[in-house]
């Protein structure tokens, strides 16, 4: 992580003293606003994303660019999966990787110490970077999804919402619902020190898993017939679970291909343009698997295990749908 600016290669994850993994908070917390007076006002070609194509947090924001059409306003740069001693770098010769095209840097961390030369936190993706500004809005994943969808409106063509105004308060509490046994479950598993720690987890998880499992049986989406922002947000980690966490974060009661109804939901997702496209199940597994030198030391890099993503789901027998524009 950066101190006062200053890299430090050896801060490590933070858990506390009962050896849970403690999640920092993030720290740029601006917004682009509609507001043409704002100091981030909505404008095309201004706002530029910084994503790893493996972090759940980061799809989120892709997802969300792809679905809402704003691929033509928002540019984007895609780090290298493998993230050793020196955070997140630019690798452009690997495969789906790109350099950093508007600041030129070769770290990520160059990006931060621009916007703050005394930064001191994690260096994390998702970034949305200003750059008229030569700054970062914001680093938080949730708040710049909802960013897209309701700041890059009046003068864009946009296709639909994921955020409509009568399913708000629904949308807010299912995504917070969410966050803590599953979208940061899965990490409180795979980090956790102890034994009590790493059970407090798995059990959280899979309880929330059964329980959204019973939900999708009778709904065909997480606020019922819409397809929201929630359902982005529960998407990012259960594409990651049978390949990732159910092995390399212990997470292995069992695999979300044994859930029926998750496992249909997250078929039809991926199916989606805006979801499957922004899938790369190998810079998910080149990640997690070599970027973790604590859990595995190794580095090596499990088998991908059969994941028939492409094969017909069963959602269709429920009401709802996704809106045409999402079909493509
Ligand atoms: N709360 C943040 C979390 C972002 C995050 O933790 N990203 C990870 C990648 S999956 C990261 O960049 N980690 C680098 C680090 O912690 O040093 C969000 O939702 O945007």
């Amino acid at each position: 992580m950066l101190i006062d600016g200053e890299w430090d290669p050896d801060a490590r994850l933070a858990t506390d003293d009962a050896g849970n993994f403690v999640r920092q908070h993030t720290t740029f917390r601006e917004t682009v606003s509609p507001d043409q007076a704002a100091t981030h006002p909505v404008e095309s070609d201004r706002y530029h994303l910084y994503v790893s194509l493996a972090c759940p947090w980061a799809h989120r924001t892709l997802i969300g660019r792809q679905a809402l059409g704003l691929e033509d306003v928002i540019s984007v740069d895609v780090v290298d999966p493998v993230r050793i001693n020196d955070g997140w770098e630019f690798s452009p010769e690997k495969e789906g990787c790109t350099p950093d095209t508007v600041n030129g840097t070769e770290y990520l961390r160059d990006v931060y110490r621009t916007a703050d030369p005394t930064f001191t936190g994690r260096v994390t993706v998702p970034v949305l970077w200003d750059r008229e500004k030569q700054t970062i809005v914001n680093n938080e994943s949730i708040e710049i999804l909802r960013m897209l969808d309701t700041a890059f409106v009046d003068g864009f063509d946009r296709p639909f919402t994921l955020y409509p105004d009568e399913f708000a308060d629904e949308i807010d509490s299912v995504v917070e619902a969410i966050y803590e046994p599953i979208n940061n479950g899965v990490y409180r598993a795979g980090f956790a020190k102890t034994q009590e720690a790493y059970e407090s987890a798995v059990t959280d998880l899979f309880e929330a898993l059964d329980h959204w499992e019973a939900i999708l049986d009778n709904q065909r989406y997480l606020v019922g017939e819409r397809l929201t922002e929630a359902d982005v947000c529960l998407f990012t980690t259960l594409i990651r679970f049978d390949a990732v966490y159910h092995i390399h974060f212990k997470c292995s009661r069992q695999r979300i291909r044994d859930y029926p109804n998750l496992w249909n939901y997250l078929k039809e997702l991926y199916q989606l343009p805006a979801f499957g496209d922004t899938v790369d199940l190998e810079h998910i597994r080149t990640h997690y698997y070599t970027s973790h030198g604590d859990i595995n030391p190794s580095r090596i890099i499990a088998m991908a295990p059969s994941l028939p993503l492409e094969e017909p789901h069963n959602r269709d027998r429920l009401d709802g749908g996704p809106p045409p524009e999402f079909i493509g």
